[in-house]
């Protein structure tokens, strides 16, 4: 195998900001299985049709099936490339119902427990051959994977692909999915445009009055940018500071305890002392991070990155090495990152 033109491949095919997980790898992201599930699935095409239409998985097997190798992209960072779904398209499904003038948007919607959900408008959903899928690489799904029901939605970061499927409303009106509404998450969720978060609407008084006081804790503060700030002794526990940006700013003995730190920003920080213990720091960059005595138990790490991808041919400095050695983490920890990371960790861990 050539792995050369296979990286360059790979460089191609990955959006901006994503890294690969290994390939024998399917990460599990939000809920793990459905409520409790009727003895025989269904799938409800209802809200703006003329008629609502009750499928069956056996019924939807009927229609045209399509095997279509995909990517899929999850806002956190992490990327899977060349995955096979077998199912029906959105288009040949809706195509059996008769939908009214005055549907402009699709909620996708899930058996779960949060009674989960995602929209698309109609003219997006069916343009990108979305998909609802029974198998992958020619295998009923699994549970915890969405089955036996859920959709796939291509050129779409992956919070648009409902697990355990089982409606298919059609609406005039767009109604935010579950973690567009309560995280923040990009309505229209592009990985080549990076559509991930939404900003939390935070004026420039407040958050000059926040750097004053240094207590984050339990605010929301989703995209805030506190870039080159000195912010040493911040007290964050429980905030939302999903896509912060803490890039080059002072963050000694900062408190993080709980907080929700998905996709920030610590690019060349001076976190010595900092805490980050039980903080979900998914797809979190801390390259060039000064990480001295830092605390990372019970953190999620899944695609978070510790060194630059190009680590091979620009290594990092022996005290930047020395620190991440001590860091801790345990091996689950260090499996959850991006691949390029868990080469890293494990070439560093056999010196
Ligand atoms: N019902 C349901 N569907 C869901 C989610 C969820 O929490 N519940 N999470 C979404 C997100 S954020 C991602 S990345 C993918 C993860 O799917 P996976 O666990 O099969 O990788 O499912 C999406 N669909
Ligand atoms: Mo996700």
């Amino acid at each position: 195998m050539n792995t050369g033109s296979n990286e360059i491949q790979q460089k191609i095919d990955l959006p901006p900001g994503q890294q690969l997980v290994g390939s024998d790898k399917w990460p599990l992201v939000g809920e793990r299985s459905s409520a409790d599930r009727p003895p025989t699935w269904h799938l409800l095409v209802h809200g703006l049709v003329e008629q609502p239409i009750r499928w069956t998985i056996e019924e939807l097997k009927k229609l045209p099936n399509r095997q279509v190798t995909l990517d899929i992209h999850c806002v956190t960072r992490w990327s899977k490339l060349g995955m096979s779904f077998t199912g029906v398209r959105l288009a040949d499904v809706l195509n059996q119902s008769k939908i009214l003038p005055s549907a402009k948007f699709v909620s996708f919607q899930s058996c779960s427990s949060r009674g989960h959900s995602s929209s698309l408008d109609l003219e997006t959903a069916c343009g990108l051959e979305t998909l609802i899928v029974w198998a992958v690489d020619g295998q009923g799904l699994s549970t915890d994977h969405g089955g036996p029901l859920r959709n796939i939605v291509p050129n779409r970061y992956f919070y648009k692909s409902i697990k355990w499927l089982d409606g298919i409303e059609l609406l005039s009106e767009d109604r935010l999915g579950y973690w567009e509404a309560e995280a923040g998450y990009h309505n229209l969720a592009d990985p080549w445009l990076e559509q991930r978060y939404i900003a939390a609407d935070i004026d420039k008084r407040l958050a000059k009055q926040l750097v004053g006081t240094r207590q984050f804790s339990g605010l929301d503060l989703r995209g805030i940018q506190l870039a080159g700030m000195d912010l040493s002794d911040l007290v964050a526990t429980d905030a939302k500071l999903r896509d912060a940006n803490f890039r080059d700013a002072q963050l000694l003995g900062a408190d993080f305890t709980r907080a929700n730190l998905s996709n920030a920003h610590f690019e060349n920080a001076n976190l010595e002392g900092a805490n980050f213990q039980n903080a979900d720091l998914e797809g979190a960059n801390f390259c060039g991070a000064i990480l001295t005595n830092c605390r990372f138990e019970g953190a999620s790490l899944f695609g978070a990155s510790f060194v630059a991808e190009s680590w091979r041919e620009s290594p990092p400095t022996a005290t930047h090495v020395a620190i991440l050695k001590r860091l801790n983490l345990t091996p689950q920890q260090m499996e959850s990152m991006a691949t390029c990371q868990i080469d890293f960790f494990s070439e560093l861990h056999s010196q």
